[in-house]
């Protein structure tokens, strides 16, 4: 092989090994530094809004690139504890949580603020004599909620003329924001309609098997006098409605079905007319809480409260506008 046709040969070569590894070797990508350490205790995995709402903290942490350290506490209050003294001794930037109940926070908040951390609630809230032992509230208007299912009831009657109004309530967990909350905004709403009675409200603790025992319970003590389910979330009701049709009732039809979320499974059976409303709660709440924990890191000042603005789904629209939910 002649000295130029060997020079040609080479740069061939040289050229598919270009080829081959796609140009120039490039220096190996630097790991992006994360922005800050954020602890986050989440309640568990009770709800198809629960599960969205960790999905969305975990995406918007990596769009953030925020490193997210989140433990699920598989509703137990002690492990949320457990699991803030861990952020604790690791020193985390900022802490998060969802408490799963109002009450007994205080000890845990004072050694996260004894050791100048900075704690964020996400969703829920808690309840404290003391001060500042957390910065801002991240979470829907609860008692919003609340009003805005028994303003579509009182439509619903309205537009039926019934003169009585009997109601039925599967309550989310005892002594939660969310229980606590749409109980208080649903009764106060009602409070001035002498047509709407309540027969009995039992804890379903957001579970959708709860919701079916609930449901049987209330059946069997109350049958055919329920006209309205007001539920506090959507596995619930998902839980209670098989109930009610083995009982013989058509929900949605005979028996005026109320529930709180927003999810996608509550919207199909919506669209099938076996639920009449869905007030939303959206579980998409990632965004705030990076940007509230990036601007604590700043030292930056930070609302004390951000609720996300929420809709009514309901038989009074054309269901199938809906757009899909994502959770
Ligand atoms: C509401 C959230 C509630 C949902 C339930 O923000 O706390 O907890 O309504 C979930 O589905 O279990």
């Amino acid at each position: 092989m002649g000295k130029w046709s060997k020079k040609i040969c080479r740069c061939l070569c040289f050229l598919l090994i270009i080829i081959m590894t796609g140009g120039c070797t490039k220096p190996a990508e630097q790991p992006i530094e994360p922005k800050l350490l954020l602890g986050f205790s989440q309640i568990g995995a009770e709800s198809a809004w629960r599960i969205g709402n960790t999905r969305d903290i975990e995406e918007q942490a990596e769009k953030y690139v925020v490193s997210l350290m989140l433990e699920n506490a598989n509703q137990k209050q002690e492990n949320q504890i457990a699991a803030i003294r861990r952020f604790i001794a690791y020193k985390v930037d900022v802490i998060a949580f969802s408490p799963i109940v109002e009450d007994g926070w205080d000890n845990v908040l004072m050694e996260a603020k004894n050791a100048g951390i900075p704690v964020i609630l996400v969703d829920r809230d808690i309840s404290t004599e003391k001060e500042g032992l957390t910065t801002c509230l991240i979470g829907a208007d609860f008692y919003r909620e609340g009003v805005m299912a028994a303003e579509y009831l009182i439509r619903k009657a309205d537009s039926l003329s019934m003169e009585h109004v009997n109601v039925v309530e599967i309550t989310g967990t005892e002594n939660s924001t969310p229980m606590r909350q749409r109980q208080a905004g649903f009764m106060d709403t009602i409070a001035n309609d002498p047509r709407i009675n309540v027969l009995e409200s039992i804890d379903g603790d957001f579970l959708k098997s709860r919701g079916a025992e609930c449901m049987r319970q209330l059946l069997e003590t109350y049958g055919d006098e329920i006209d309205v389910v007001f539920s506090h979330n959507d596995e619930m009701t998902l839980g209670a409605l098989p109930e009610i049709e083995k009982a013989g009732f058509y929900p949605g039809e005979n028996m005026i079905i109320i529930s709180i979320d927003g999810g996608q499974k509550a919207i199909d059976v919506l669209k099938k007319g076996k639920i009449n409303c869905v007030v939303e709660c959206t579980p998409k709440l990632g965004k705030e809480l990076m940007e509230t924990a990036l601007k604590l890191k700043a030292g930056e000042s930070v609302d004390a409260v951000i609720h996300p603005t929420e809709q009514v789904f309901s038989d009074e629209q054309d269901p199938s506008t809906i757009e899909p939910r994502g959770y």
